[in-house]
């Protein structure tokens, strides 16, 4: 079985996830969108995209797909299959309609166009990725407040999923410091090495770097 992955925050989040149940598979860095490497991919996922995880009688993609298959193998509660499960996938439905979302907004903008020359960074869509960001980091702050992880006392897929994007703040620069219990809740994510540093020992190129900004 084997993980093709990036550094972007989608294969990141499989990485981790793989790296914290210490799953026994094979990682393959991987650039489907990298000219010539089409073919390579495209019947792997017709998305050209990552994650994918290929196994021996069928291949998934969407990191939430091989969350759930990883945490199965493994035999983990990370991915609940209890009566926690619905609650776990109301905050995974509701983190990529909202809080990833909004990241994933100014990430896009102040992050991925620029680092491939896709285009430059509009700030409307910044000014509109942050108020929705402000809007759903309300709702998470206040859930995170009395609690250490989403659904209680133990970490779940949930806890990976919400915060995709965290580990590219330098980049996106999102407010956490606004919301003390999800900076709490971010630096608790960070103290775990799987997340940390997923990469660690993996052939995993760096993103391209981000144009200089010009001064004066
Ligand atoms: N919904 C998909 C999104 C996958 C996705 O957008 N992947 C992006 C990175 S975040 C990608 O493959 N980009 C090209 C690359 O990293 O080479 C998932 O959750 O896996």
């Amino acid at each position: 079985m084997k993980l093709y992955y990036s550094r972007n925050p989608n294969p990141r989040l499989a990485v981790a996830v793989a790296r914290f149940l210490n799953s026994e598979i094979e990682f393959e860095f991987a650039e489907p969108m990298a000219p010539g490497q089409s073919e390579r991919y495209i019947s792997l996922n017709p998305n050209l995209l990552l994650p994918i995880l290929e196994r021996s009688d069928r291949t998934l993609w969407e990191s939430d797909a091989i969350a759930c298959w990883l945490s199965r193998r493994a035999g983990s509660n990370l991915w609940r299959t209890d009566d926690d499960e619905p609650e776990m996938i109301r905050w995974i439905s509701w983190a990529k309609e909202n809080f990833v979302k909004a990241c994933d907004i100014v990430h896009w903008e102040r992050g991925t166009k620029l680092r491939y020359g896709i285009g430059s960074c509009d700030n409307e869509m910044v000014e509109a990725g942050l108020r929705k960001f402000h809007k759903a980091a309300v709702i998470l702050e206040s859930e995170l407040r009395d609690r250490l992880w989403l659904l209680g006392e133990a970490i779940s897929f949930a806890d990976f999923r919400m915060a995709t994007f965290l580990p590219f703040n330098d980049v996106a620069g999102v407010p956490l410091e606004d919301y003390p219990a999800i900076q709490r809740w971010s630096d608790r994510l960070n103290q775990i090495d799987a997340w940390r540093d997923p990469f660690r020992g993996l052939d995993a190129p760096e993103l391209p770097p981000l144009p200089l900004k010009r001064t004066g």
